[in-house]
């Protein structure tokens, strides 16, 4: 059964927000993420990764928009392992750290509450259904947060920073748009509007919106 508001879509479109269709990674073949904010020793990782043990889960994806796609294989790391093993032995962040914001390498950012984050299906992926992420779907690297909507799932990351406070978007219309938890079982689409009736706002848009990513990153790959 699907999340309340959701339709199965049937496949994992190239999506987002309409201002990043036209925005790729430039760095695909090599990861590296700086780890930095409220840290004592801001670093980056990169092939220190491969030294943590993969996972694979089978998730369903939900955009805030309303529509999912269901059974996706993802393959990566456990957020919570890359955190234990990786951010607190080395960069040492301060005590009071309850935000991570995750910055990518087409500019988008998002922030989620490091509780959150730390939650067992939480995952850094970079692989679906048993290939290298694609451009569309978040190469090289990307956040899995299966009970956060969509716009938490980051893709393409380069900069993962911990803070104490909250990061909100910058722009007016973003800070509606987005929820500081963003729970999909709770239906925290955004603020200041019920969650059931963001559905009728969103959903409308769907269609255009995947046409428009579709058509942006073809004509990216023709270049
Ligand atoms: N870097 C980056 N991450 C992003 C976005 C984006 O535009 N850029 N869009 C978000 C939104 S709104 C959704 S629904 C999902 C879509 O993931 P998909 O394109 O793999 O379907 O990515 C999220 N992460
Ligand atoms: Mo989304």
């Amino acid at each position: 059964m699907l999340p309340k508001g959701q339709f199965d879509i049937g496949r994992m479109p190239r999506f987002g927000l309409l201002a990043y269709k036209n925005r790729f990674p430039s760095r695909l073949d090599s990861i590296e993420l700086k780890i930095g904010g409220k840290v004592e020793n801001p670093y980056t990782i990169g092939s220190q990764l491969g030294t943590l043990i993969r996972r694979e889960q089978t998730s369903d994806f939900h955009c805030v928009t309303t529509w999912s796609a269901t059974n996706l294989n993802w393959q990566g790391i456990p957020f919570r392992d890359f955190y234990e093993q990786l951010v607190v032995p080395v960069a040492r962040p301060d005590k009071g750290v309850k935000f991570v914001n995750i910055k990518c390498q087409d500019g988008y950012h998002s922030c989620l509450l490091l509780e959150d984050m730390l939650r067992e299906n939480v995952m850094i992926a970079d692989q679906l259904n048993g290939s290298p992420l694609s451009i569309a779907n978040g190469a090289p690297v990307r956040l899995v947060a299966p009970d956060h909507y969509g716009y938490k799932n980051a893709k393409h990351i380069s900069e993962i920073n911990f803070h104490r406070e909250e990061i909100r978007p910058k722009s007016a219309l973003n800070r509606f748009l987005v929820h500081p938890r963003g729970r999909v079982d709770l239906e925290e689409r955004g603020v200041g509007l019920p969650g059931w009736l963001l559905r009728y706002l969103y959903r409308p848009l769907i269609s255009s919106t995947s046409r428009q990513f579709q058509n942006a990153l073809e004509r990216h790959l023709a270049k």
